[in-house]
């Protein structure tokens, strides 16, 4: 018979994310403090300005801008573990950071970057274990339970086969922890960071957990942690000490209840599986009806907006899309929907505006408008279309259905 599979969850994250995405460019600066934050400054052009004729990677580490002397508003957004030592970390404004760390190397953040490399090493995961969950840019849930090795050792197999791929195919380093559920994965994965593995089971409840602060359970934030202290409760294990009534009549029903399974380790949400988006829109309903020559100017720039906003989600999201549609609702709440189909994945704001733009010549505009759609589909990731799309997405544009005659004779926006 076979043995009995007990629930193991992972949860995966990367270690000093941001930093360690700039280190793969700087190799020169592994080891040394980092932070990244700010925007990009003059600093930062003047580095790639002084240095345009060799590799990124030959760059003097004493040409680096350093965090001492900052002015400004800028917070860190992460630090590597080598500025940790010093007392700087995530959220801290950066001129704090000078004072405590000034010989800190300064880096801004690059998210095409940090885009490409979550897509990469989230898509070596699904390889190797395919019930993940997507939690963000440096993080997810795997379901270990019946992928081979989850069991093994608790589980330790698979994390460091899993650690060890992502590794070898982007140089980057995640820590794992693997537990009897998301509750406890998401905690042991930072008991061995950075590059580590920590195996947590039921019965490790007391030893490892409960001497913890209430703090290290996701979803007890500083609001939930205060009134707790105000309580005399600072440690998880305190937490579960409390009688379940007691804990409701202070958090409510609901808040009460959870706080008690969670102090004793319970958590029975499963891991839920990334979908793919079929299609990314953006729609707006007018404050007014507008009228397709009268409020031409104004139509015109909500058109263009959406087609940005569009662009952005689909960057923030690391997708592209082949289909460009638009939808409108008249003032009698009929509404129309034209779309069209170009050759190349697009994701610009430009090439959908054009494109949105051709399929709202192929509608009369008689009435007046309640409300404008842009939507792309034919949804493929950035990462893959990179490697297949040719460089003229434009060259499709004389391919589409070219309006007729009379409804070319109509008032026509947005041209
Ligand atoms: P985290 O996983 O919280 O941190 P980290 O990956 O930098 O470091 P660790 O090794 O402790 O996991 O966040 C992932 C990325 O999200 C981080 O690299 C930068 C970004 N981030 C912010 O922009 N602001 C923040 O306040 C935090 C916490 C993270
Ligand atoms: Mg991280
Ligand atoms: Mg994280």
């Amino acid at each position: 018979m076979a043995p009995r599979l007990i629930r193991r969850i992972a949860h995966l994250d990367m270690d000093a994310f941001y930093a360690s995405v700039e280190l793969l460019r700087y190799p020169q600066l592994k080891g040394l403090p980092v932070v990244i934050g700010g925007g990009r400054r003059s600093a930062d052009d003047a580095l790639l300005q002084a240095h345009a004729d060799v590799p990124l990677s030959k760059i003097p580490v004493a040409d680096f801008p350093r965090l001492a002397g900052y002015t400004g508003r800028g917070v860190i957004t992460t630090a590597t573990y080598a500025a940790r030592q010093s007392g700087v970390g995530s959220a801290m404004g950066l001129m704090k950071a000078a004072k405590l760390c000034p010989e800190a190397i300064l880096l801004p953040v690059d998210f095409v970057e940090i885009r490409r490399y979550s897509r990469a090493f989230k898509d070596i995961i699904l390889e190797i274990a395919p019930l993940m969950e997507d939690r963000g840019v440096d993080e997810v849930y795997i379901d270990f339970t019946e992928v081979p090795g989850g069991q093994r050792d608790g589980g330790r197999v698979l994390a460091r086969l899993i650690q060890k791929t992502i590794f070898q195919q982007t140089n980057l380093t995640c820590s794992v922890g693997v537990a009897p559920n998301k509750l406890l994965a998401k905690m042991a994965s930072e008991f061995n960071k950075p590059n580590g593995i920590a195996i947590v089971f039921e019965d490790d409840l007391q030893d490892k957990i409960w001497p913890l602060a209430c703090r290290k359970i996701n979803g007890i934030g500083p609001k939930a942690d205060e009134k707790l202290q105000g309580l005399g409760i600072k440690t998880i294990g305190q937490l579960a000490q409390q009688e379940l009534g007691w804990l409701i009549d202070h958090f409510g029903q609901k808040t009460g209840a959870w706080l008690h399974a969670a102090s004793h380790g319970q958590d029975d949400r499963p891991v839920e599986l990334e979908s793919e988006p079929v299609s990314i829109s953006r729609e707006t309903t007018f404050e007014r009806d507008l009228h397709a020559v009268r409020d031409k100017a104004e139509l015109g720039a909500i058109f263009t907006r959406l087609c940005e906003q569009v662009a952005a989600d689909l960057a923030n999201k690391g997708y592209v899309g082949k289909t460009i549609g638009i939808k409108l609702r008249f003032d009698d709440f009929k509404s129309v929907t034209r779309d069209q189909t170009v050759e190349a994945y697009v994701g610009d704001a430009k090439t959908i505006r054009q494109v949105a733009g051709l399929c709202l010549k192929r509608v009369p505009l008689t009435q007046r408008l309640r409300l404008l759609g842009v939507r792309v589909a034919s949804l493929m990731r950035l990462q893959d279309a990179a490697d297949t799309t040719s460089k003229q997405p434009l060259a499709l544009l004389q391919k589409g259905p070219i309006a007729s005659e009379s409804i070319a004779s109509e008032p026509q926006l947005f041209d």
